[in-house]
C-alpha cells in the first residue's frame, strides 16, 4: 500500500476550495456531496456540526507525516464538522478525544486508516470509502456506471473495494493488475468480475476506468474522452493525458470525506452492533 508522503498533503488545507472547483466543473458535485453519494445517503441525513470530531497523530511505523492529520481535520471542518487534532499522540491521543467525548476519531498507521464512531461503536476504513468516493466521482461524470463497462486498474486493497461496489452497483467490472494472480484472486473473490491479463490492451479498450494502481499510464494508451477517476498514488498522468481525458485524483480528500460522512451516518441509522 502507498504511504502518503508530506509533499502529497502539505497543500491539501489550502487547496481545497481549488479542489471544491474542480469537482463542481468536473462532476457537478462538491466533496460534501461526492461523499454523501459514497455512502449512499442524501444530504442531510447528516447534521456535521453535531459531531465532534478527533484526529490522533499516529507515531508507530515510519511515524507521523507532518500536515496529515491537520489536513484531514480541515476536510472535516470543511464539511461543516467540529473538528480538532488532539494534543498527545498514539493511545494517549485515543484517550484525549475519549475523555473530550468525542463523537468521531480518525487515525492512520502505515497500514489502516480508520473513522471510529465512538457512539455506534462502528468504524468507516479508507480503502473502502476512497473506493467508494472515486465510483461517485466516476459515475457522476459517467451519467451513470450501470449496465456500462467498467476498467479497475491495480487489483490491491482499494481496486478490490472498488471491484466488489462496482459490481454491486451493476456496472460490467474488468481488473487488471501487473500481478495477474492478484487480478483472479479478486475475480473469484467477487463473481462477474472478469480479468484482462494484459493491462496496457485493457487500458488501450477503456472508457471508464478506476485506476487504484501506483503504476504510471502512458498518455499514448488512453482512449480519448475516457474518463479516469484515478485514487492511485503517486499521481503520474502527463498534460498529454489531461488533453485525451477526463482525470479525477486527489490524494487524500475524496476519500477522507467520504469516511468521515460513512462514519457519521451510523449515528442515524441505529447500527450499534
Ligand atoms: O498520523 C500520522 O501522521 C501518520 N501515522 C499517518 C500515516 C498515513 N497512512 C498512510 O498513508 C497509509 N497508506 C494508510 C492508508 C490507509 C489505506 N488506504
Amino acid at each position: 500500500m502507498t504511504r502518503l508522503t508530506h509533499d502529497d498533503v502539505k497543500d491539501i488545507s489550502e487547496n481545497l476550495q481549488d479542489l471544491e472547483d474542480f469537482l463542481v466543473n468536473t462532476t457537478g458535485r462538491k466533496i460534501k456531496n461526492l461523499a454523501c453519494e459514497a455512502g449512499g445517503m442524501w444530504e442531510h441525513a447528516v447534521r456535521p456540526e453535531a459531531f465532534s470530531v478527533a484526529v490522533v497523530p499516529v507515531t508507530s511505523g515510519l511515524g507521523v507525516i507532518s500536515k496529515f492529520t491537520e489536513s484531514v481535520r480541515d476536510i472535516a471542518i470543511w464539511m461543516g464538522f467540529d473538528a480538532y487534532v488532539t494534543d498527545a499522540t498514539d493511545i494517549a491521543g485515543f484517550a484525549e478525544a475519549v475523555e473530550k467525548k468525542a463523537d468521531m476519531i480518525l487515525m492512520a498507521d502505515d497500514d489502516e486508516f480508520v473513522a471510529y464512531n465512538t457512539e455506534a461503536r462502528k468504524q468507516a476504513d479508507n480503502s473502502s470509502c476512497t473506493a467508494k468516493g472515486y465510483i461517485a466521482a466516476l459515475n457522476a461524470v459517467a451519467g451513470t456506471v450501470i449496465g456500462k463497462e467498467v476498467l479497475v486498474v491495480g487489483a490491491g486493497r482499494v481496486g478490490s473495494r472498488a471491484c466488489q461496489f462496482l459490481k454491486a452497483k451493476g456496472a460490467k467490472v474488468t481488473v487488471t493488475d501487473i500481478d495477474v494472480a492478484k487480478s483472479y484472486a479478486v475475480a473469484e473473490r467477487y463473481p462477474g468480475v472478469k480479468v484482462a491479463e494484459d493491462p496496457v490492451e485493457a487500458i488501450r479498450a477503456a472508457d471508464l476506468m478506476i485506476n487504484a494502481s501506483p503504476a504510471h499510464i502512458d498518455s499514448e494508451n488512453i482512449r480519448d474522452g475516457a474518463i479516469i477517476s484515478s485514487p492511485g498514488v503517486p499521481h503520474t498522468f502527463d498534460e498529454a493525458a489531461y488533453s485525451k481525458a477526463t482525470i479525477i485524483h486527489d490524494p487524500l480528500v475524496v476519500g477522507v470525506s467520504a469516511m468521515i460522512m460513512q462514519s457519521a451516518f451510523y449515528s442515524y441509522t441505529g447500527c450499534r452492533r
